[in-house]
């Protein structure tokens, strides 16, 4: 029995200090690479967000991988990225439950659809457009997701 307890309280111990590193909050980019295990009780996740503009200038391309994320849907990975590291900032605007956040600009780089029709689109793993948003959109574990600074609409525009 007190072998059963203390092999669970380390277990515990164990556990808890991966949680703390995996959920640190404003933790610098390569804190979080290093928090490659998860909570033993958790699912490991890890997101890559890669930030793209070869369409203005300066153009950069910037990517950084989120591991251990505890959250669902991309738009609460980003901001864990954004805790991680000030290039990936982002500016959105809410349109509601249903349709939830619209990614406006990356680091203060805006798309323009009035003018010139550009918009930040979000690809998938598999560099498609995603048929849904920030807010909607559940990246798989192991995923790439591109937020590409382009011009024109999606397809049924
Ligand atoms: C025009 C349009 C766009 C334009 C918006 C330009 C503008 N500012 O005017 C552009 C090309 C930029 C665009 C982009 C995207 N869009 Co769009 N878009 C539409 C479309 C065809 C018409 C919207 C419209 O004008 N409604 C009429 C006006 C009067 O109503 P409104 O409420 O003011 O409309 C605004 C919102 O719809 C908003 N908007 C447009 N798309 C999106 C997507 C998201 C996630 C959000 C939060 C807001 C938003 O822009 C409109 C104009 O201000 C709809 C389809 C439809 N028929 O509704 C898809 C639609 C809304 N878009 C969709 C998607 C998926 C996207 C993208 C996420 C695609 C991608 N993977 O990159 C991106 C957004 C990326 C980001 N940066 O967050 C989906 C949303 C599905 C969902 N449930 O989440 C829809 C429903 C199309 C579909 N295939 O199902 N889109």
């Amino acid at each position: 029995m007190a072998r059963f307890l203390i092999f669970f309280a380390l277990v515990l111990a164990v556990s808890s200090q991966n949680d703390t590193q995996c959920s640190q909050t404003g933790a610098d980019a390569e804190k979080l690479e290093d928090c490659i295990t998860c909570n033993l009780f958790k699912k490991p996740k890890e997101v890559t967000i890669r930030v793209r503009n070869v369409l203005t200038e300066p153009n950069f391309e910037e990517s950084l991988t989120v591991n251990c994320t505890r959250f669902k849907t991309l738009f609460y990975i980003m901001q864990e990225a954004a805790e991680a590291n000030r290039f990936f900032r982002f500016t959105c605007k809410y349109y509601g439950k249903e349709l939830g956040f619209f990614i406006e600009a990356f680091n203060d780089v805006f798309g323009n659809w009035a003018e010139k029709k550009t918009y930040w689109e979000i690809l998938d793993g598999d560099l498609n457009q995603t048929p849904v948003g920030a807010s909607n959109y559940v990246p798989k574990h192991g995923e790439t997701v591109t937020f590409n600074l382009t011009q024109g609409g999606h397809e049924d525009i």
